[in-house]
């Protein structure tokens, strides 16, 4: 059932692109309405058109913000052309009949975007336009509906196609454009008014957070909300700032993977492990853990997880760093590391950690479940042909403990439960092994018979190559990836093992 068009109202901001449509319509015999600037574009094409006012018998008023919002061009749009009742109404109030509505509406987002003046920017809330194109969306059984000058050409195309004819589906179809046109208009308006609610779902009240010397750099401002005080009583040094926030949090995450472990001794710096360690004593914990890095633990932070004693006190007194964190502290390491002014010693209370991770991210915040899940032997799939023997297998899962609470991409190398070496946060896992190698190497790390750890898949088999070249013997790895095999293959060739956990932990 194709319907001919007889009469068209067409009021647009942009012009341009607009004369074939009109010329079309025009050769096709269609009746021309238009508004004010629309109007005289068409006339000075030369083209017959009546102008709204002539229709409405009202001028345009309010300076152009009333010019088509009137029953006469509404009725004309609304009506449905098998109701007797609606045909009746149109003759008894005079009221042309509209086949096509051609609208181009304001440009309110671009006029935002431009930076004008809240006014101009209100004036280019179109009202007129959005309720024409509405109107005829909805009578889609009768009306087409163009929208915005970007189906200009569709429009055309069609009414070259099909001689100035419409199906039912192709009105449908513009109607559903027409929708998609109002939506987003609507929604642009209502992000420009909303703007302040925008800002203040993420505005810091100063009164409510702890103000903190400065942020990350001394010219950010820095703010803490949290009840730091129900997880640490601080005994001794200087004020937290930023950054020790941060770090103190990758710290007791990091650590409370080794609650109930054998003595356990971190450093961080920049919220990475630079030495980890687990002994039969806390100082063998410390020495070995600064032994993983002794350049990255100056100025580091330190966590264990039993008392520190007075005995480690005196090894970690001899180094520079900002915060010792212990569930508790003997009385004489209290009193050594008292003996640098600044030194932050806090004692850890409370071990649990939010269950939701927040992070503010584009105009909002992102918000996550946390990584809860600590890969057990439980958890391992066995993927080579080797099996890792007795002590590899501790070491993966320490390895892979490490691993979690380390930025992505991360490799981490471990053997006999002490961090050898990792590469941190970089962009490729290859640069993440080779940065690991790289520096294990600096601090005379023998990497034969060492495992490694990766927070996600290799998607080649390359790292277990270069792994394996360095003397690598063991790998834990979530899996997953298609080539999985080619990395499997490779380790059987060589004779390392591998396991699969099935959890990937990436840490951005
Ligand atoms: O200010 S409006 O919201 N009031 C109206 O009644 C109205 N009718 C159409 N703006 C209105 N329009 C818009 O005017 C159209 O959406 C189009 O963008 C523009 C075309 O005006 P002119 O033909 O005068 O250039």
């Amino acid at each position: 059932t194709l319907k001919k068009v007889g009469s068209a109202l067409i009021s647009v901001f942009h012009k341009d692109g607009l004369e074939p449509i009109v010329k079309k319509l025009n050769a096709l015999g269609v009746q021309l309405y238009s508004t004010g600037g629309t109007e005289k574009f068409i006339r000075d094409l030369g083209i017959p058109v009546t102008a709204v006012e002539d229709v409405t018998s009202y001028p345009s008023i309010l300076g152009g913000r009333v010019k088509t919002l009137h029953p006469k061009v509404f009725g004309g749009i609304l009506n449905r052309q098998d109701h007797e009742g609606d045909v009746a109404q149109l003759q008894e109030f005079e009221i042309p009949q509209l086949d096509i509505v051609i609208v181009d509406l304001y440009p309110f987002e671009k006029t935002v975007a431009s930076g004008a003046s809240e006014q101009d920017i209100i004036e280019k809330i179109d009202i007129g336009g959005i309720s024409l194109i509405r109107a005829a969306a909805k009578n889609f059984k009768d009306v087409v509906c163009i929208s915005s000058m970007e189906d200009y050409q569709d429009f055309l195309d069609l009414l070259n196609e099909k001689n100035g004819e419409t199906s039912v589906e192709d009105r449908q179809k513009f109607a559903t454009r027409a929708f998609k046109v109002s939506s987003h208009y609507d929604t642009a308006i209502f992000n420009y008014f909303n703007r302040e609610g925008a800002e203040t779902a993420l505005k810091i009240s100063e009164d409510k957070g702890q103000v903190l010397r400065y942020g990350e750099n001394p010219h950010q401002k820095g703010y803490f909300y949290g009840d730091f005080d129900a997880m640490f009583t601080k005994l001794h040094g200087k004020e937290l700032s930023y950054n020790n926030l941060l770090d103190v949090d990758a710290a007791v995450q990091l650590m409370n993977e080794f609650q109930g472990d054998d003595p356990t001794f971190a450093i961080l710096k920049h919220n990475n492990a630079c030495g980890v360690a687990t002994r039969p004593t806390l100082a063998e914990a410390y020495k070995d853990a600064l032994a993983g890095d002794p350049v990255s633990a100056f100025g580091g932070i330190l966590i264990a997880n039993t008392e520190l004693d007075e005995h480690t006190a005196e090894l970690i007194h001899s180094l520079f760093c900002e915060v010792v964190i212990a569930p508790s502290f003997s009385e004489k390491a209290i009193e050594i590391l008292k003996g640098k002014k600044n030194r932050i010693l806090l004692v850890q209370k409370q071990v649990e950690m939010p269950e939701r991770i927040v992070r503010s991210c584009l105009n909002g915040i992102l918000v996550q479940d946390k990584d809860s899940k600590t890969d057990q032997l439980s958890d391992l799939t066995y993927a080579t042909d080797k099996k890792p023997t007795e002590q590899e297998l501790e070491d993966l899962l320490f390895a892979s403990r490490i691993c979690k609470h380390t930025k992505s991409n991360t490799i981490v190398l471990a053997k006999n439960k002490q961090l050898c070496a990792s590469g941190t946060g970089q962009t490729s896992r290859v640069d993440a092994l080779n940065q690991a190698i790289h520096k294990a190497g600096s601090f005379k790390f023998d990497l034969e018979g060492a495992v490694m750890a990766s927070d996600a898949f290799f998607p080649f088999p390359d790292c277990v190559e270069i792994a394996h070249k360095s003397g690598i013997s063991s790998v834990i790895q979530p899996g997953g990836s298609i080539k999985d095999q080619l990395s499997i293959d490779y380790c059987n060739e060589n004779g390392m093992s591998m396991v699969m956990t099935g959890t990937r932990h990436f840490k951005h």
